[in-house]
Parts: structure tokens; sequence; C-alpha cells
């Protein structure tokens, strides 16, 4: 059976797509515009009630949030692919660790930066630049911390790449390359030269090469 992506275009779907490339998983896309609303048609709702991307159908089991997905798989073909959670339960918790921080202090900065920076405008809207500012900080902050940790590790979790790094594909992509932030990155050492393993294994330059971003 095919695993089902929905919405592959955006950001969050493309979480699920370079897991499943990593563990080489098949799958199949299917489209949907967010612009247009499609994610609030009733059909849609059925199989996601929050009205957002991505969700996923394997056979007839249905799974949606992108880090609940990524974990499942990341599990389910454990011996297949790139092992992304840790060969032990010590290694385990510290991807546990870096997934939450990407969620819980990477992810919400970042998300109001491109909400603000580069939807906004083309939605017609007006900036909040208190919000740029403050988000600005936030994530200038959370990235010392990771550069502190990436000077005695390779990756987030230890010297193998994981789930916890992988995670931070989408919107680190929107950070450095959409939002004008890269100096973010470059400024930061080892976060520089993490940013830049992470970001050209052949699974994510494959998801670039065959989903482009809506912006
Ligand atoms: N926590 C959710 C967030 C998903 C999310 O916000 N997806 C965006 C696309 S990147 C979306 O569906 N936005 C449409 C909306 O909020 O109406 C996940 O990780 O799956």
């Amino acid at each position: 059976m095919v695993v089902k992506v929905y919405g592959p275009i955006f950001a969050s779907p493309k979480r699920v797509l370079v897991c499943l490339i990593e563990k080489a998983v098949q799958f199949e896309t299917v489209p949907l515009d967010l612009f247009k609303g499609e994610n609030k048609e009733p059909e849609y709702l059925k199989l996601q009630p929050f009205g957002k991307l991505p969700v996923i159908q394997d056979g007839d089991y249905t799974l949606y949030e992108s880090r609940a997905i990524i974990r499942y798989y990341a599990e389910k073909y454990r011996n297949q692919g790139t092992e992304l959670l840790g060969k032990t339960v010590e290694e385990r918790g510290l991807v546990e660790q870096w997934l939450e921080v990407e969620a819980h202090n990477f992810h919400p900065p970042v998300l109001d930066l491109v909400l603000q920076v580069l939807f906004a405008p083309l939605r017609g809207l007006p900036s909040d630049q208190k919000l740029i500012e403050e988000s600005d900080e936030k994530v200038q902050k959370v990235l010392d911390i990771y550069e502190d940790r990436l000077s005695k590790s390779k990756y987030l979790a230890g010297d193998f790449f994981s789930l916890a790094d992988l995670s931070h594909l989408p919107f680190g992509h929107y950070l450095v390359n959409q939002t004008g932030r890269g100096n973010f990155v470059r400024e930061r050492k080892h976060v520089s030269a993490w940013w830049d393993d992470i970001s050209s294994r052949p699974s994510w330059q494959k998801v670039l090469q065959l989903y482009k971003y809506p912006v």
C-alpha cells in the first residue's frame, strides 16, 4: 500500500515527505490548495478535523500532525532506511527532547516571521512590526542555545542525524532562504555548518526539487 500525503507544496507536509524519503517508504501526493480553502471542505475535515496540512492515509489508517506522523514512520520502519531515533533509550530521549525544542521553541517564532514577513503582504495585510521584532529576538536566543549544543555534538541529539534535525528543515528553509534572515544562521559557526549539512541531504534536496514552496 502506497502512503498518500496531502498538500506536498506546503511546509509542514514537507516534514513528512523528507522523513518518508529517508526511510525509503513509497508515497504518492494529493494536491490541496490552502489559498482556495480546500482544507476547510467537509471531505477534507473528515480526515483532519482542524483543517490543517498534512494528513496521511496508509491503507485505512489515517494520521495527522506532522511530528506524530514522522515519529510513527521512524518507528514503524525502524530497520529500513536511515535510523532516525537513535540506537539506545538515552539517544531516543535526546531525540525526543530536541524534537520538543523544535516544536515549542524554534517553530513558533519562525512561524510568526513567515506569517508576518511573507504571507501578510501576500494577502494585502499590514505586517505586525512589534511581533516581527519580538520573533527576531526569540529566534536568535534559540539559535544561541543551538550554537552551544552544536559546538559539542555534530547534530542536535548527538553525533547522528535524527528526526530532531530533520524536523527543522521545512521552516529552517523559510528562515534562511525566504525571510531575509539567513544571517541568524550564518553568524553562528556551528549552526551554520549544521544547517549546510542537514539541508544538503539528498532527501531534502529531492523534496525541494519535486514540490516547490508556494511562497
Ligand atoms: N501542528 C500541525 C500544524 C500544521 C499546519 O499549521 N499546517 C499549515 C500548512 S504548513 C496549514 O495547514 N495551514 C492552514 C491553516 O492554518 O488554515 C502539524 O505539524 O501538522
